[in-house]
């Protein structure tokens, strides 16, 4: 591994008898405290605290690390490259309101902080930026490649885009008129119509086989040898496909999935070619579209090779929203009785889900997103009821990617009284998806370096280290429609999904969940 940028320096170490470092790893042991929860034989809940004891090992290598995107030509592909660049360089820029400088703004590892704990004098809370808790990649030392079925170069893409200002782009043209896409797989009848005429760049065929498996492990190599790389990363960020049809002996086992392929079955779709190719690279692959990429048969797939699989589709605007709204709404009481989500935008993207299937796996991935919330809340809703929730779309090509989202949030308060909250949501698609592919990256990445084992009672029993799940669901928090192992709920919850990925972090280096009890200003 190559260790490089400010990853290389720690800002803080942890003093304690359960965490040990050195030049290669920290080592931390690590108290897991739930509450089980049975029933007496009169219904009466019985909670009993447990503890479970975790040894972590992270990985202090931090690797040279690649990112390979599909749809590497669209707005989020272009967008996410050119802050890359802009941000390694330092650039700087004039807009009408003066000099702008690059920024991760809108990344949550690289814009936001983590209580490390309280300052021993003042009693004030030290905080640590997010990306300092452990050795993690930089964004800016990321080397990003491609496929898109358009083969424009990046530089024109990105005017076709629209999303940057002219003075930026002017800065990045260069470089990235140097950038070409791979050539991609493309099979029409996953995507809309409407997008036939940029498919230009493309492996020959118009349906699964394994030759089209092979040629992208063969690009994932080639990409990683060519940039000298430890590790690749792959995210889909190519327009949304219509759903696939789960049939069993199709795609509902690994072993029938890879048949499949083999012959040619006409219902996998290219994202479960790309996940199916990057399970057998071991390259972790994330979907950033909402589709069902992740059919069980990948899934399992996944599981069976060991390899990191995440999904689906980037929560960026409207739905962040409403994760966040809606947990605070139904915590403080107030019992939502109908949210209406109406959103138009004139992108490629936008174009692509004017067409009827297309809309309706993003219908999907936007309309499960407050059912855990509403099925927590036993006092306001009865069992099944919910709110009523619908999710409009509109191709409105004058807007281009600056979306309006249109938000109606209405519920009943005290006594029969109603509080209306609308919304109104204007903003840049792709600079909010943006830094929302590099967070997914470098979890994802660091996820590979995380490896843990559980201590058995007797001690005598305990197993040797083991990876996280193959389905990381510890990505949510960037994720509308989280993907997590089989047979485990779905938390929705912004606030929960947020403090699941701080507090595993703070774990691997054997410090407690943030409490936020602040015991310490309340009891003298
Ligand atoms: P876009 O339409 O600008 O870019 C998609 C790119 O994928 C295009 O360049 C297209 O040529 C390419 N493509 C299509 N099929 C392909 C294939 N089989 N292989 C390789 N390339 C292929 O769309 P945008 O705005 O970049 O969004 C990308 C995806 O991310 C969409 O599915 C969108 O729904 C999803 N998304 C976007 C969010 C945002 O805020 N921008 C948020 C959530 C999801
Ligand atoms: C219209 O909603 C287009 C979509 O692609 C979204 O813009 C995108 O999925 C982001 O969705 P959200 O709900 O996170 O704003």
């Amino acid at each position: 591994g190559v260790a490089n940028g400010s990853a290389a320096r720690p800002l803080f170490t942890v003093d304690s008898p359960n965490v040990v470092y050195s030049e290669s790893e920290i080592r931390s042991k690590f108290t897991y405290r739930t509450t089980t929860v049975t029933r007496d034989e009169n219904g009466m809940y019985i909670a009993t605290p447990q503890e479970t004891v975790y040894d972590f090992k992270v990985d202090r290598r931090v690797p040279k690390t690649g990112v390979m995107l599909v749809g590497w030509g669209g707005n989020n592909g272009t967008t996410v490259t050119a802050g890359i660049i802009a941000n390694r360089r330092g650039l700087v820029w004039q807009t009408r309101n003066g000099e702008q400088k690059a920024n991760y703004y809108g990344s949550v590892l690289m814009g936001s902080t983590m209580k490390l704990g309280t300052d021993a004098n003042t009693l004030r809370d030290v905080n640590i930026p997010f990306h300092n808790v452990l050795p993690m990649v930089h964004p800016n030392d990321l080397v990003i490649g491609g496929w898109d079925i358009s083969g424009m170069n990046l530089a024109d893409a990105m005017d076709r885009a629209k999303v940057l200002e002219p003075t930026l782009k002017d800065l990045v043209r260069k470089e990235m008129a140097g950038m070409i896409p791979l050539p991609s797989i493309y099979y029409p009848d996953f995507i809309a119509a409407n997008q036939e005429d940029r498919a230009d760049n493309l492996i020959p065929g118009s349906k699964a086989c394994l030759a089209h498996v092979e040629q992208i492990r063969k690009d994932i190599r080639d990409f990683k040898a060519a940039n000298n790389l430890d590790k690749v990363i792959v995210q889909w960020t190519a327009n949304t496909e219509r759903y696939a049809d789960i049939i069993p002996g199709v795609n509902d086992t690994a072993d029938n999935l890879l048949k499949a392929i083999e012959n040619g079955h006409e219902e996998i779709a290219p994202s479960t070619v790309f996940a199916v190719a990057c399970i057998l690279e071991g390259a972790p692959f994330i979907n950033g579209s909402p589709q069902n990429t992740f059919v069980p048969g990948a899934i399992e797939l996944a599981e069976k090779h060991g390899a990191f699989i995440g999904g689906d589709d980037f929560k960026s605007g409207q739905t962040k929203m409403k994760s966040a709204l809606v947990d605070f709404l139904i915590n403080a009481g107030i019992k939502l009785t109908s949210i209406a989500s109406y959103n138009h935008l004139g992108n490629n993207d936008g174009k692509n889900l004017s067409s009827q299937k297309q809309f309706r796996s993003k219908e999907i991935s936007k309309s499960n997103v407050v059912d855990d919330m509403v099925e927590a809340n036993t006092v306001l809703y009865a069992e099944g009821e919910h709110p009523d929730h619908c999710v409009v779309i509109k191709y409105m090509p004058a807007v281009g990617d600056s979306k309006r989202a249109l938000d109606e949030y209405y519920g009943e308060i005290f006594l029969g009284g109603h509080q209306t909250i609308t919304i109104s949501n204007t903003c840049e698609d792709s600079l909010l998806a943006s830094p929302l592919i590099i967070d997914l990256v470098l979890v994802t990445e660091m996820m590979t370096r995380i490896q843990w084992r559980a201590h058995s009672n007797d001690g005598e029993s305990t197993k040797g280290y083991q990876s996280f799940h193959s389905v990381l669901s510890i990505l949510s928090y960037m994720l509308k429609a989280p993907l997590t192992p089989p047979g485990t709920p779905v938390i929705n919850a912004l606030a929960k999904q947020r403090a699941a990925l701080t507090n595993i972090f703070r774990a691997c280096v054997g410090l407690d969940p943030e409490s936020d009890m602040t015991l310490e200003h309340k009891l003298f």
